[in-house]
């Protein structure tokens, strides 16, 4: 039984927990607040992990990205395409979610938040300063203030990829320490099917299952940003940027995109792309070998989406009014996110409070938020890591083209993979 139970894939035993979870607040009512405890303990597991994955995946990312000057012509243009795609995914999905307001009227005080947000101060100068830089990284960390954390992540990334070989075995640790991190972030997902049970049969219990369909507008943000992205953004640099046909780009990548789409991790889907690359679009060895393994790390155009779109949802949701600047500030940490996000299933989700935090909303707040999409993530993550791939092939063709690497008769004849 025992065996049985861990076997089921972990989306599947979420999905149990949220019908059932269903099923028991509509029969339950008020009495499921009986079980919120549960709830409760996986909020706290969540809000546990969250600094030092933060801190150790976006270290481990800029890492990653590997000294510049090393990476002569290739890895320049690489990383800017990547680093401009991503902008303007991030873009899209800010729009949308404005458009859409998927948060507006959606009230998360049953599920334990305080309904409204936080009063916050007017952003000034100093203020903002005071957010991005921390006078004790450590402290930033006790106090989970997770804008200054990521400000000090990319410095200190920067300044150990600077130092090369003797930073090596700094960066040796956090890297491993971020691979431990993501082992402790399983560890812990392992108990949303009880997590996810009880938060959904308490909101279930306390607003009707009704209030479960508040997702629905988040889903319909999050899908069409990846849809108008693919095909829109995709489709301009094909046909625009390098005169190669969409159609055929789109045909020659559907089979890692499945693979993308079924596994929600763009890392177990590398192989797949990496053969698509050549045998599909005819990208030589010496682009694919080094822009896809690069942007399986660092580019995640459908995390960008998905993590602009939650941040917006979550402003609507609790009362909170953006400026210019929270938008501003909202970009710029989800770029850092995607930059950071490992590339494994649900990897983006908890890395939510580092966007969150930055237009003020609390640890506490994000962690109910963090719990409660749980339970839909699964699909949204396999739209938005079938966005990643599509722009790690989409920035490897562009490469490939302008550094003559590419074969185009092997990319307008049909698939072989
Ligand atoms: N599932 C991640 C990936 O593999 C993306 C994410 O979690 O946002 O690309």
């Amino acid at each position: 039984m025992l065996k049985a139970w861990f076997d089921t894939a972990l989306w599947k035993r979420v999905l149990l927990a949220l019908i059932l979870g269903v099923i028991a607040g509509s029969l339950w009512g008020e009495g499921a607040t009986a079980i919120s405890w549960l709830g409760d303990m996986f909020i706290r597991l969540i809000r546990m992990v969250i600094v030092p994955l933060v801190f150790l995946t976006l270290v481990s990312g800029v890492i990653a990205m590997g000294d510049p000057k090393r990476l002569g012509s290739i890895g320049i243009k690489t990383i800017m395409l990547y680093m401009g795609t991503t902008a303007v995914a991030i873009v899209i999905g800010l729009v949308l979610a404005t458009l859409i307001q998927p948060g507006v009227g959606v009230d998360l005080a049953a599920a334990g938040t305080e309904s409204k947000a936080l009063v916050r101060q007017a952003m000034t100068l100093d203020g903002f300063i005071e957010m991005l830089i921390p006078k004790n990284p450590v402290k930033a960390m006790v106090d989970a203030k997770m804008l200054q954390i990521i400000f000090f992540g990319v410095m200190f990334g920067a300044a150990l990829m600077m130092t090369k070989e003797d930073g090596k075995p700094v960066a040796n640790v956090i890297e491993a320490g971020s691979e431990v991190m993501l082992k402790m972030t399983h560890m812990v997902m392992e108990m949303a099917p009880f997590g996810v049970f009880a938060l959904i049969a308490t909101t279930a219990g306390t607003q009707g299952a009704s209030a479960l369909l508040d997702v629905v507008p988040l889903v319909v943000t999050v899908v069409g940003g990846c849809i108008i992205h693919v095909l829109v953004t995709h489709g301009i640099i094909m046909k625009f940027l390098l005169g190669l046909p969409p159609v055929r780009f789109f045909k020659d990548i559907i089979e890692p995109q499945l693979v993308a789409f079924s596994t929600s991790s763009s890392s177990a889907t590398l192989p797949v792309t990496m053969a698509t690359a050549e045998d599909n679009l005819g990208i030589k060895a010496p682009v694919a070998s080094s822009v896809l393994p690069l942007g399986s790390t660092i580019n995640m155009d459908g995390t960008g989406i998905y993590v602009g779109a939650v941040a917006i949802f979550a402003a609507q949701a609790l009362g909170i009014d953006l400026s210019l600047i929270d938008y501003l500030l909202i970009a710029a940490s989800t770029t850092l996110v995607s930059i950071g996000t490992a590339a494994v299933p649900s990897a983006s989700l908890f890395l939510l409070t580092a966007v969150l935090s930055v237009i003020g909303v609390s640890g506490e707040q994000t962690a109910i938020i963090v719990g409660f999409l749980f339970a839909f993530d699964r699909p949204l993550d396999m739209c938005r890591t079938v966005v990643n791939v599509t722009g790690d092939l989409s920035v490897a063709t562009a490469v490939a083209k302008w550094e003559d690497e590419i074969d185009e008769d092997v990319f307008r004849d049909d698939p072989k993979v």
